[in-house]
């Protein structure tokens, strides 16, 4: 029987997404997220509130569990003090549970990684780091972690270089970046459930043909995506943002945040 999974950053955006649709495959969940989680649980969900500074915290929430499906954290460009507490100490005590118990991380990091080339370039996982500010400089070492921790430690880990997963693309940018929640659900999913991954590294978008994306490790856990922003090019195509900076860069208007570079 699959051990019980704990999902961080419940709460949020994507949490939300990811807790009926995990429960609904028949896992055992126990939620948390600094925040109060607003939805109805699932008769076979739990919520605890924690802080992911809290390392004792983690490691009893983590007690148990199979995989640690990891999508806590400052989830936006902020400043270096703000990121620090969330994304860098609270990613080590995720990394330090997952340890103790044996367990998978399903890590949920970012385009943002990477978000310095160019777009008209297109990347494979393996490519260098390229981040765009102190967010996917955080995500960057949470994939590094993933990498010593399973070096290290033989902790497995997934790390989900998640594009723009909203309900729908809504400009042009995200018509190569955009990841559908039905395909984020799936893609989580089969993280948890593939036999094993070692330490991966996915492209998290959806069937788009303008994708800057190419090879990664999906075969390893059986995963395609199903959607595809392309149904919506011919309303989105010209929604430029206008900034120079924010249209050369994958990251988009992350890159254009405090931009200084004179050349
Ligand atoms: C992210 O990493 C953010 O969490 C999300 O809010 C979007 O900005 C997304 O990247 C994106 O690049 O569209």
């Amino acid at each position: 029987m699959t051990r019980p999974v704990l999902l961080t950053g419940a709460s949020g955006a994507l949490g939300r997404q990811l807790a009926p649709a995990l429960a609904a495959a028949g896992l055992t969940l126990r939620l948390t997220d600094i925040a109060p989680f607003p939805d109805a649980l699932a008769a076979n969900a739990s919520f605890t509130r924690a802080d992911l500074e809290d390392g004792v915290a983690i490691l009893r929430l983590a007690e148990g569990c199979g995989t640690i499906v990891h999508f806590g954290g400052v989830s936006v460009e902020r400043p270096f003090e703000e990121v620090l507490g969330p994304n860098i100490r609270g990613l080590y005590h995720i990394y330090e549970a997952a340890r103790r118990e044996g367990a998978r991380v399903v890590f949920a990091s970012s385009n943002h990684t990477i978000g310095f080339h160019e777009r008209k370039v297109t990347l494979d996982a393996d490519c260098p780091f390229r981040p765009d500010g102190f967010y996917g400089l955080s995500k960057a070492y949470g994939e590094l972690m993933g990498r010593l921790y399973w070096d290290k430690h033989g902790v497995e880990n997934v790390n989900l270089r998640i594009g723009s997963s909203f309900p729908r693309p809504v400009d042009s940018r995200m018509l190569s970046t955009w990841l559908s929640y039905a395909d984020l659900c799936r893609l989580v999913l089969r993280c948890i459930l593939a036999e094993s991954t070692g330490h991966a590294v996915i492209w998290g978008a959806s069937d788009n043909s303008r994708t800057w994306w190419r090879r990664d490790h999906r075969g390893r856990i059986g995963w395609a995506p199903a959607d595809t922003a392309d149904v919506f090019a011919a309303e989105l195509e010209g929604k430029l943002s206008g900034n120079p900076v924010s249209e050369r860069y994958q990251g988009g208007a992350f890159c254009a945040i405090e931009y200084s570079r004179k050349e």
